[in-house]
């Protein structure tokens, strides 16, 4: 039986070795060595905490077509520094402004805000490299897949593109759909591109690969109105942030439309809907039907 626990744990101690590994100036260097300090910063920004959560969705949606464990880290690892490039330019001043990340200092704050530029720079930049590696998957058509997904995932029509969206949405004036679009981009299109890579790496077939995206989709809303749950319910210190800050801003939300309770019953009918979409796999989706209801129950 599959157990969540356990494989979330190992997946998170290996994603931990892993970036720690691959953030180092023998693995960084370029024509030239890499400056100590951009390293510092981004080792800052990547190790220590985080769920680990994409690398988890990459490997579980790998291990429906065994995919072995080893072959799913290098190209999780690879999300995982789009995501910690995300954060750490996400608390800038210009963005979110946020002293804590992950209960630490932010790397702004523990640095410099051009330090945590660069820091966020490098980490993307290198999660290409890590993807190009001939190490990542034997066959080239795959390593260019996986670029092209998380490329996809993360630029102007995936992730920054939702970020975009979010800070002009703030003047107000978004409906209901945009701010749907808005968190489809921002928060789910890491998690959509994390599941497809999995996939990609497991060879699926394209019909595989659309109950997938479907999977994905559902499970990045569940994962986002989770968060806005949590902003509302949760202790900053379990957050490992340093305020509620969409609930302080007054934002508008599912949450503040709906109220708790409507909002967690709209949660567990994502989640439903997320595995409807894996009701052809047989008992190796379990680990990715187990995310998806995690994500409806996670304290943080
Ligand atoms: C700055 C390019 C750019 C994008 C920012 C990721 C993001 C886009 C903003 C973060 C703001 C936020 C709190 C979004 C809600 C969902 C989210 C991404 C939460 C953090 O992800 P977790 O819970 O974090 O997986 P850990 O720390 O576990 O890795």
């Amino acid at each position: 039986m599959y157990d969540f626990s356990a494989d979330s744990a190992d997946c998170a101690r290996s994603v931990e070795a892993g970036l720690s590994d691959y953030l180092t100036g023998a693995r960084l260097s370029g024509p030239g060595p890499a400056a100590d300090r951009v390293i510092a910063a981004m080792r800052h920004g990547a190790l220590e905490g985080g769920k680990r959560l994409r690398p988890l969705l990459v490997r579980q949606a790998a291990a429906i077509f065994s995919v072995p464990r080893e072959a799913s880290l290098q190209p999780g690892l690879a999300v995982e520094m789009v995501h910690c490039y995300s954060l750490i330019h996400d608390d800038l001043p210009a963005m979110d402004d946020d002293d804590l990340r992950r209960g630490r200092p932010t790397v702004h704050k523990a640095y410099d805000e051009a330090t945590a530029i660069l820091a966020g720079d490098a980490l993307l930049t290198h999660a290409f490299a890590v993807l190009a590696d001939p190490a990542c998957h034997p066959a080239a058509e795959t390593r260019i897949r996986l670029v092209a997904e998380l490329a996809a995932g993360s630029g102007a029509g995936g992730m920054v593109g939702g970020q975009m969206r979010d800070i002009e949405g703030e003047k107000g004036g978004f409906s209901e759909g945009d701010i749907a679009v808005m968190q489809a981009m921002k928060t789910g299109a890491l998690i959509r591109a994390s599941v497809r890579m999995g996939a990609i790496l497991g060879g699926a077939e394209p019909r595989a690969l659309s109950a997938l995206t479907a999977y994905a989709e559902a499970a990045g809303r569940a994962f986002q109105l989770a968060d806005d749950i949590l902003d509302v319910t949760a202790t900053p210190e379990a957050m490992g942030k340093a305020t509620g800050k969409d609930a302080a801003l007054g934002k508008q939300t599912v949450v503040s439309r709906l109220g708790v309770d409507g909002a967690r019953k709209m949660l567990d009918g994502i989640v439903n809907e997320a595995l409807i979409a894996l009701r052809t796999f047989g008992p190796k989706a379990d680990g990715l039907r187990a995310t998806a209801r995690y994500f409806a129950t996670r304290q943080k």
